[in-house]
C-alpha cells in the first residue's frame, strides 16, 4: 500500500520515490524490531501538520511556588495555538500515565526523544561529576544509563550493574553496589530485557541510600499505562519513554516527575538542554495519547504481550533456547547459539540478517555473559507492530515456523526468497496503517 505523495512527486519524484519504497517496504515485510511500530494516519497527519513551521520556546505554563499555572510562559509570540496544543498533550500525557493522581505529578512532552529526555533527567538532577547507576548495556540496559561511550558517562559518575547468573534482576546485587556507590539517581529500563521489573524493590534500594528513582519506560509504555505490566509510579520520583514505541507516536520523548520536580525537569529540557520544541511532534504525541487511553488500545497493549508469550512457546517448542526462558512483556531474546542443533545460528548476526532477507525484520542483540559484543549471540523479537497490523496467535505459529526454516537454511538465497514471497503474500492479509 503506498500513501497520497502528490505535492512532493512534483517537487522531488526522487524523495517521493523513496517514501513509496518505505511504504512498500513497511507493508510487505513483518516488522518485529522490539522498538518500532506503526502510527496511525491520524498520528501521521497531525506531525506532518503546520505547528511544524511554529518556533515556541518556552511552555504554555509558568512555575509559582512549585505549582505549574497554565498562561503563555513563551519567548516568541503567536502561540494561542501551540499554548492549547501543549496543554492538551500534558493533560493527556498526566490522564495516561497518573490517572486520578494527575494533580501530584508534571509532563514535559518537548524531549526530541528518549536519549535527550534521560539526559536532560539527569542534568535536572545530578551535579557534573555525581554519580548515578544503570543497567550494563550488554546485559539489556541503555546507552543513556552510563554506557561508556555515551555522554552520560562524560559528565556524570556512572555505575553500570549486571544482571545475575540466571539473566534476572539480582536485587543483591544492586543493592550491594547502590552501598558502595551511594548513587544520588538510580535509573531503572531495559532495551532487551524479556521480564517485568518490579519497581517496589528498586524504590526501596534506591531510598535506603537517598537516590532518586528514574523509570525509562521506552519499550513498555503502553504496558505499563495500563498495568499490564508493573506501573513505575508511586515508586519512581521520575518517568522517561519515547513516544514512537509501544505508545505508536512520533518519534519524540515524554517525561513524567513527581510535581515537586516538575519545574527543575522543564528547565533542564529548555533552555539547558533544547531550543524550540518540535510542535508537530507534540500534537503528534497528543493524538497518540488520545489513541492510548481508548478501549482498542488496551486490547492492542494486552495482545501484544499474548502474542509475545505464544511465540516464546512456540519458539520454545521449535528447540530455540530463550534467555530467561520465555517473556512477561512484548519481547523475546533468543541465544541462537544454544539451543537444538538443528535451529542454531552461527551468531545473532547471521540469524537477523537471514531472518531479514526472508522479510522477518528483528535485530542481532547481545545477550548476558557475551563477551564479543560485535559479534551477538542472539536475537531480540518483539511484537507491537506486527500486533498493531492485527497479527495473532496463530501468526505466532507460522512466523516461529519461518524461523526454524530460516535457521536450518543455513543462509541459502533460494530458500530464503522463497519465504520471503511467503511472507510478503501473508502481510497482504494484515491492516497497515
Ligand atoms: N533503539 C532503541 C531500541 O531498539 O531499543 C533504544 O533506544
Amino acid at each position: 500500500m503506498s500513501k497520497p505523495y502528490e505535492n512532493l512527486s512534483a517537487v522531488d519524484p526522487e524523495i517521493a520515490d523513496l517514501c513509496v519504497a518505505e511504504d512498500r517496504r513497511q507493508a510487505s515485510v513483518i516488522r518485529m524490531i522490539a522498538s518500532e511500530n506503526y502510527a496511525s494516519r491520524a498520528v501521521v497527519e497531525a506531525t506532518a501538520s503546520t505547528f511544524g513551521n511554529k518556533y515556541s520556546e518556552g511552555y504554555p505554563h509558568k512555575w509559582k511556588d512549585g505549582e505549574r499555572q497554565w498562561g503563555n510562559g513563551r519567548y516568541y509570540e503567536g502561540q494561542e495555538f501551540t499554548n492549547q496544543l501543549e496543554q492538551l498533550a500534558i493533560e493527556r500525557a498526566l490522564r495516561l500515565f497518573a490517572p486520578g493522581k494527575e494533580s501530584q505529578y508534571h509532563a514535559n512532552v518537548q524531549p526530541l526523544s528518549g536519549a535527550p529526555a534521560n539526559f536532560a533527567v539527569l542534568n535536572a538532577l545530578l551535579e557534573a561529576g555525581e554519580s548515578f547507576m544503570g543497567l550494563a548495556l550488554g546485559h539489556g540496559g541503555h546507552l543513556t544509563h552510563g554506557h561508556k561511550v555515551n555522554v552520560t558517562a562524560k559528565y556524570f559518575a556512572a555505575h553500570q550493574f549486571p544482571l545475575g547468573s540466571d539473566a534476572l534482576m539480582d536485587f543483591d546485587i544492586i543493592a550491594k553496589m547502590a552501598e558502595e556507590v551511594k548513587p544520588k539517581v538510580m535509573i531503572i529500563g531495559t532495551t532487551s530485557y524479556p521480564r517485568s521489573l518490579d519497581y517496589s524493590k528498586f524504590g526501596e534500594i534506591a531510598k535506603s541510600v537517598g537516590a532518586l528513582l528514574v523509570a525509562d519506560v521506552a519499550h513498555i509504555s503502553g504496558l505499563v499505562a495500563h498495568n499490564i505490566l508493573p506501573h513505575p509510579l508511586p515508586h519512581a520520583d521520575v518517568v522517561t519513554m519515547t513516544t514512537h514505541k509501544m505508545l505508536r507516536g512520533p518519534r519524540g520523548g515524554l517525561i513524567i516527575c513527581r510535581k515537586e520536580l516538575g519545574e527543575q525537569i522543564d528547565r533542564s529540557v529548555f533552555p539547558a538542554l533544547q531550543g524550540g520544541p518540535h510542535m508537530n511532534n507534540v500534537a503528534g504525541i497528543a493524538v497518540a495519547l488520545k489513541e492510548a487511553l481508548s478501549d482498542d488500545y488496551v486490547r492492542y497493549a494486552k495482545a501484544v504481550v499474548e502474542n509475545a508469550k505464544h511465540l516464546a512457546k512456540c519458539m520454545i517448542d521449535r528447540g530455540f533456547e530463550l534467555v530467561t526462558g520465555g517473556t512477561d512483556s512484548h519481547m523475546i531474546v533468543a541465544d541462537v547459539t544454544k539451543g537444538k542443533d538443528s535451529v542454531r545460528a552461527a551468531n545473532g548476526i547471521v540469524m537477523s540478517e537471514d531472518s531479514a532477507r526472508a522479510g522477518i525484520v528483528f535485530n542481532k542483540n547481545a545477550v548476558p555473559g557475551d563477551e564479543k559484543p560485535w559479534r551477538p549471540s542472539g536475537i531480540r523479537i518483539g511484537t507491537p507492530a506486527s500486533t498493531t497490523v492485527g497479527m495473532g496467535v496463530a501468526d505466532m505459529e507460522q512466523i516461529a515456523d519461518w524461523l526454524v526454516r530460516i535457521a536450518q537454511s543455513k543462509s541459502d538465497g533460494s530458500t530464503l526468497d522463497a519465504i520471503r514471497r511467503e511472507v510478503g503474500e501473508a502481510m497482504t492479509g494484515f491492516r497497515v496503517p
